[in-house]
């Protein structure tokens, strides 16, 4: 698997009149290096047509590509890999299906980490941090304790995400997570190029 550090999320409703390549690509510019399409409203036609949009441009900067929840987009695009949560498909039949294409999971408890690791999890989600209002039906927000928890227990990749934003990812990284994902600070922000350069300077501080 390629590393990642700045892990990106596709939020169409935080950019209302802006094209979603071009946000995407402003994201890459400022130095995102994953990409995730997560679109919970459009067509089975839309998203399908969003993948292959995002997996060309990806393709172009050389950044990986990971589709939510739509194990057969993935494959139709030829995503890098496909983003599961604990009520989608189990980790072993997913497996089946991508081989060796990335496999994600959004985490909330260490054992639901521990769990993912031991079924083969190329990374893990870990979040909500903080308070969202971007996902729905958001569990309470585990805190920077589990990313500690997870980053002193678990030995692959792993991504912490949830209402982290430039002010407060200090603490997110003080607790020692390396890699950061953002959906409504990075795409909705007035200048996305400069978010995920602030946000890439921080991370860099804090090794
Ligand atoms: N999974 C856990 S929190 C979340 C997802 C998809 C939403 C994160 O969005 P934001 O806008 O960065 O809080
Ligand atoms: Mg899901």
């Amino acid at each position: 698997m390629k590393d990642f550090r700045l892990y990106a999320i596709t939020g169409e409703q935080f950019h209302p009149g802006r094209d979603l390549i071009d946000v995407m690509e402003q994201a890459i510019l400022g130095g995102v290096d994953i990409i995730q399409l997560r679109d919970k409203t459009g067509s089975r036609d839309e998203v399908l047509a969003k993948a292959q949009a995002l997996r060309a441009l990806t393709r172009k900067h050389n950044v990986a590509f990971i589709v939510n929840d739509y194990i057969d987009i993935a494959m139709e695009s030829d995503a890098d890999g496909v983003h599961l949560g604990q009520g989608d498909l189990s980790l072993a039949e997913a497996r089946k299906i991508v081989g060796d294409k990335m496999i994600g999971i959004s985490t909330h408890a260490i054992e639901e980490a521990l769990l993912a690791e031991a079924q083969g999890a190329d990374y893990i989600g870990v979040g909500p941090v903080f308070p969202t209002k971007t996902k729905v039906d958001v569990v309470d927000p585990v805190t920077v304790n589990y990313v500690r928890q997870v980053s002193e227990q678990i030995r692959i990749p792993f991504v912490a995400i949830g209402g982290i934003k430039l002010h407060n990812v200090d603490e997110v990284i003080a607790a020692g997570a390396t890699r950061i994902c953002a959906v409504s600070e990075i795409v909705g922000s007035s200048n996305v190029k400069e978010t995920c350069e602030a946000f890439l300077r921080k991370l860099e501080r804090g090794k």
